[in-house]
């Protein structure tokens, strides 16, 4: 491959002062952010999945590869299949597959292997990561890079108002045929997209303080 021609670099600038004016109301809008299990019916205006969608596709990823593909799931009759498969999986992973260690780790949750949210929420976007290019072709770090591209579509979900959860039923092989993706792709993640319903509850987690967890040097 040839070397690209370089073109300058332009954005819309950002002020220091507009920066400093959004930075708290910013911070507080991701730390709003929950994972939800229990999700509304409420319609999503599909713009908003859209914009979310677009700013996934941005994301930086190994060699320019943008290894991310998405499925987006609102047809009721697909939704279903998903969560019969899924349930299928998760009665086996709290039932058999999963390590007391794992179970004991989740408890606090009060997860367990029913699933009716993937039912009742309008979207499901599935995300697939490519494990090699579509000829074939040897991609570098796949994995780091739909991991950023799917933290970019969480981001821009919330900052839209809307929920979603981390689901990753395991193995999720049943979800390439329900999608019609080719066996280079492997499901990533599942992430159901609405409203949280009327009354919904989340666990009273906390979160480690920051700093905790960044170090200035
Ligand atoms: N996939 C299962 C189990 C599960 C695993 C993890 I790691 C969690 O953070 C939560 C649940 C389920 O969805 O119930």
């Amino acid at each position: 491959m040839s070397l690209l021609s370089r073109v300058p670099y332009s954005r819309n600038p950002i002020s220091e002062e507009d920066a400093r004016g959004i930075l708290e109301s910013e911070v507080l809008l991701a730390q709003e952010r929950r994972s939800i299990r229990e999700f509304s019916d409420r319609p999503v205006p599909r713009e908003f999945l859209e914009a979310a969608l677009r700013i996934a596709c941005t994301a930086p990823s190994g060699a320019n590869q943008q290894p991310y593909r998405f499925v987006v799931v609102s047809d009721p009759a697909l939704k279903q299949k998903i969560r019969d498969g899924a349930e299928a999986e998760e009665r086996e992973f709290y039932a058999r597959r999963a390590p007391q260690q794992w179970l004991d780790a989740l408890a606090p949750l009060g997860t367990d292997a029913n699933k009716p949210f993937l039912t009742t929420v309008p979207h499901l976007i599935v995300v697939f990561r490519q494990m090699s290019g579509a000829n074939g072709e040897k991609l570098y770090y796949p994995t780091e890079s739909v991991g950023i591209a799917v933290g970019f579509l969480i981001a821009a979900l919330n900052r839209f108002g809307l929920s979603t959860l981390t689901h990753t039923p395991s193995p999720m092989g049943f979800l390439n045929e329900i999608c019609g993706r080719p066996e280079n792709e492997k499901p990533f993640v599942l992430l159901p997209v609405g409203y949280p319903a009327d009354g919904a509850t989340v666990p009273e987690l906390t979160r480690t303080p920051e700093t905790e967890l960044i170090t200035w040097r």
